[in-house]
């Protein structure tokens, strides 16, 4: 049973400011890591940004600044969000690092020392938006990039090649003995009826054209092309090859490490063929999984920076709060799909399941508790009136089901799981009208009631912590739950809850003015 955890993101280009999409991946990554924190296990969260290239190099001069002096703006911005979006992880990764710098290098030398590289020179159709060259067929008559759709230009140079025909078996043996490696599976065979079976060609990993990259040790002239540069990054933050590899030897060498690479699907191609690929060549380990997310997408298109219709999630974080972004990121798409931004599902993400559901849980729970129990939660009494068996069983089962969901990386699965919990409370509720055992003086019905709600939101507070980071803990601060049952392990145990006193504070998910918020957040959306 593996024990530890290594989760990456992609690192982003600093070529724009961080939009919704760059903040879906990295928060979705972000409650994964806590879910796995939270369950015990060693875990180490990597981002980053993939800083080279001729695109940065060109978007610097346009704003008439050294490339350096350009990432450096746009990334601590990326910090800055992060920071801003309770994002927990361990590193950053910048591809302009010397300790990058030099495994990009080393990983180049030992698969050149492999005879797997070799010189050669290149024609093809170059996008210098994705730092692509594409073939005729995938250029097509109009010669557009497939991609962004952009124009594509020929271009002919120098250039070192990677002997993927080499490989090519390898990689559909990996796919054949781990049918989730490149998961959801409809992307993997993506991978193999879109670029494989076709015949991959070998792939250049290197160019003279461009001096905003890693310098080739074997020939100055040459610098790493920008994907293998990036891709290396999730070995270089682990100190690979250098003295300081402790970090490398725990994450990625030890078996007994999980490694999870999530993107998205436009750049699945290069971490699901290439990048295996590659480190096969070198003779290191493979990554477990690569979890390829869906795209956002605004009024129907891409959502992406060069495009220019991106949504910044700053003003909605500072708006709405942490929680209640993270919450609508993580709900809305099924993780692993498509989806699309609207204002409209954004408020109404928040009201019908914070507001309504949760927050009213919440207010009820306390308020009945403050007044039928002078603000104690009574002591928990399984099976008393006849709602309540059913309520035990689905905590029970909903401790087993968000675990079976989160451990597959199905996260939308797994909080709609807790959610479930949520609404059968807000039933149990409805079915036994705590109003009227009070006034008929049934108190020991009343009682039950009242511990069964306690513990049903106390279970699905943990539950959802890795998503509210903050509003988990207000609603474990107004039940009085104490610090030490604040735990996943407590919540195996059945009704742990009693004896304590509640406190009733601030609202915690207040309820959105709908059509005032909708028009707020269109105004978000910067549409060229
Ligand atoms: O591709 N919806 O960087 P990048 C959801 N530097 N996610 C989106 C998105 C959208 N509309 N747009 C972007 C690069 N993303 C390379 C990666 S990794 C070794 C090198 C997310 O800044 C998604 O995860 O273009 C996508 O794969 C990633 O940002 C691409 O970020």
């Amino acid at each position: 049973m593996k024990n530890k955890f290594y989760i990456t993101t992609p690192i982003y280009y600093p070529s724009g400011d961080a939009h919704i999409g760059h903040a879906y991946c990295t928060t979705l990554c972000d409650i994964l890591a806590r879910y796995k924190r939270l369950r015990g296990f060693e875990t180490y969260f990597l981002t980053g940004t993939d800083e080279h290239g001729q695109k940065i190099k060109e978007h610097a001069s346009k704003a008439n600044k050294t490339p350096q002096e350009y990432v450096d703006e746009i990334v601590s911005k990326f910090k800055k969000l992060w920071e801003l979006m309770e994002i927990s992880n361990d590193d950053f990764i910048r591809t302009t690092e010397p300790r990058h710098i030099k495994v990009v290098q080393e990983m180049f030398s030992k698969m050149y020392k492999k005879e797997d590289i070799y010189l050669g020179s290149y024609k093809g159709w170059y996008c210098t938006e994705c730092e692509a060259f594409w073939t005729d067929i995938q250029a097509g008559p109009n010669h557009l990039c497939p991609d962004c759709n952009r124009p594509v230009h020929e271009e002919t140079e120098e250039s070192y090649f990677f002997k993927c025909s080499k490989y090519v078996n390898n990689i559909l043996k990996l796919y054949n003995d781990n049918p989730k490696f490149c998961f959801p599976e409809s992307r993997m065979h993506e991978m193999v009826n879109t670029f494989i079976k076709p015949g991959l060609q070998d792939l250049s990993v290197s160019r003279t054209s461009n001096d905003w990259g890693v310098p080739i040790l074997e020939n100055k002239k040459h610098t790493a092309y920008v994907w293998l540069d990036a891709l290396t990054n999730y070995i270089s933050a682990l100190g690979y090859g250098s003295k300081d590899d402790g970090l490398y030897k725990k994450f990625w060498e030890d078996p007994n490490t999980e490694i999870i690479h999530v993107i998205g699907a436009d750049i699945s191609r290069f971490h699901c063929i290439y990048w295996p690929m590659f480190l096969m060549s070198a003779g290191l380990r493979l990554p477990d999984r690569v979890f390829v997310h869906g795209l956002l997408r605004i009024k129907d298109e891409k959502m992406s920076k060069s495009k220019g219709n991106v949504v910044s999630p700053f003003p909605l974080v500072e708006r709405y709060g942490v929680d209640a972004v993270r919450y609508y990121l993580s709900r809305e798409v099924t993780f692993g799909r498509d989806g699309e931004f609207t204002p409209e599902q954004f408020v109404e993400r928040l009201n019908v399941d914070l507001a309504n559901q949760l927050g009213n849980l919440l207010n009820r729970t306390v308020s009945m508790i403050i007044k039928y129990f002078d603000g104690v939660v009574p002591a928990f009494k399984s099976n008393v009136t006849k709602f309540d068996k059913e309520v035990e069983d689905l905590i029970s089962a909903t401790i087993k089901e968000y675990e079976i969901n989160f451990d597959d990386l199905k996260i939308t699965e797994a909080i709609t799981t807790a959610m479930n919990l949520v609404n059968r409370a807000n039933k149990y509720i409805d079915e036994t009208t705590p109003w009227v055992l009070s006034k008929e003086g049934k108190q020991e019905e009343l009682a039950s009631v009242m511990s069964h709600l306690a513990n049903c939101l106390y279970v699905s507070a943990i539950l959802l912590s890795p998503v509210l980071v903050h509003q988990s803990k207000g609603i474990l601060d107004q039940l009085g739950v104490p610090e030490e049952l604040r735990n996943y392990k407590s919540i195996s145990k059945l009704g742990v809850i009693g004896n304590i006193k509640v406190n009733k504070g601030d609202q915690l998910f207040p309820r959105l003015e709908v059509n005032k918020e909708i028009e707020y957040v269109k105004s978000l959306m910067q549409s060229k």
